[in-house]
């Protein structure tokens, strides 16, 4: 295939054609460090690193972690077709609010809830009644970059969004490629193996970041019920 002769880098001509619909038809919304919105592009403008650096394209995103009534977090790997990150594993759904009234609502983070239940829905299959957008806690705001490959990755204003349902799933084989409930103790297990290189484990650099500054603290409040009072929506840390 033409990406051979340059690593596993995804081109336009290989690019699977289910990603590549989303890379064209996703307007997503560019911030500044502040998350103000200044403006929207592409998709495939906003993951492209040599826009990024020279543009400086900074977007918003979010990512959630859902878990069950046993306060298990669903982890899912990302399909072989992502064209950014493929085949890693991460927390439960990320996205990007997309440049539509619905979802650019700022109100207690409104227009990214509504993103996160259209995505929870598109990725892995669960009802959006199993996810209403009141269930959703905004922990906190985080700032990163973070190349994939040569060619694609990361610059992302992401908010952090937990929920614990116990929902329906019928993961969606375009988007995930596996799914996985842990405890507390087989999450730090994969992450010894994906620090140790063993069984070919990946771990997305966003789920990385948020598992080394936050998660295990935040999942104390998911178990004692008490995640309001870690919410802090005025920092924007940037890691
Ligand atoms: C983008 O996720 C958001 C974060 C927090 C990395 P993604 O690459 O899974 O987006 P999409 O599902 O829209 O392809
Ligand atoms: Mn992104």
């Amino acid at each position: 295939r033409a990406a051979s002769t340059m690593g596993d880098t995804i081109t336009d001509a290989n690019m699977d054609a289910v990603q590549r619909r989303l890379m064209f038809d996703d307007e997503c919304i560019l911030v500044d460090e502040n998350d103000r919105v200044v403006g929207h592009d592409t998709k495939y403008n906003c993951h492209l690193m040599e826009k990024i650096e020279s543009e400086n394209l900074l977007h918003r995103a979010f990512s959630v972690f859902l878990f069950n009534s046993n306060y298990e977090l669903l982890l899912q790997q990302r399909s072989a077709t992502k064209v950014t990150f493929p085949l890693v594993w991460t927390n439960t759904c990320c996205s990007h609010p997309l440049y539509r009234e619905s979802e650019l609502i700022e109100e207690n983070a409104l227009g990214v809830r509504n993103a996160a239940q259209r995505k929870l829905l598109d990725e892995l299959g669960i009802p959006a009644e199993d996810v209403p957008v009141d269930e959703f806690t905004t922990l906190g705001r985080i700032l990163y970059k973070a190349p994939s490959d040569g060619r694609w990755g990361e610059h992302e204003l992401d908010y952090l969004l937990f929920i614990v349902r116990d929902v329906g799933m019928h993961p969606n084989p375009d988007e995930v490629a596996d799914v996985k409930y842990v405890n507390r103790e087989q999450l730090k297990e994969i992450l010894r193996k994906a620090n140790a290189g063993e069984d070919g484990i990946k771990l997305s650099p966003w789920f990385r970041l948020v598992v080394e500054n936050f998660l295990f603290k935040w999942w104390d409040h998911v178990e004692k019920g008490t995640l309001m009072e870690a919410a802090d929506m005025k920092t924007i840390h940037k890691l």
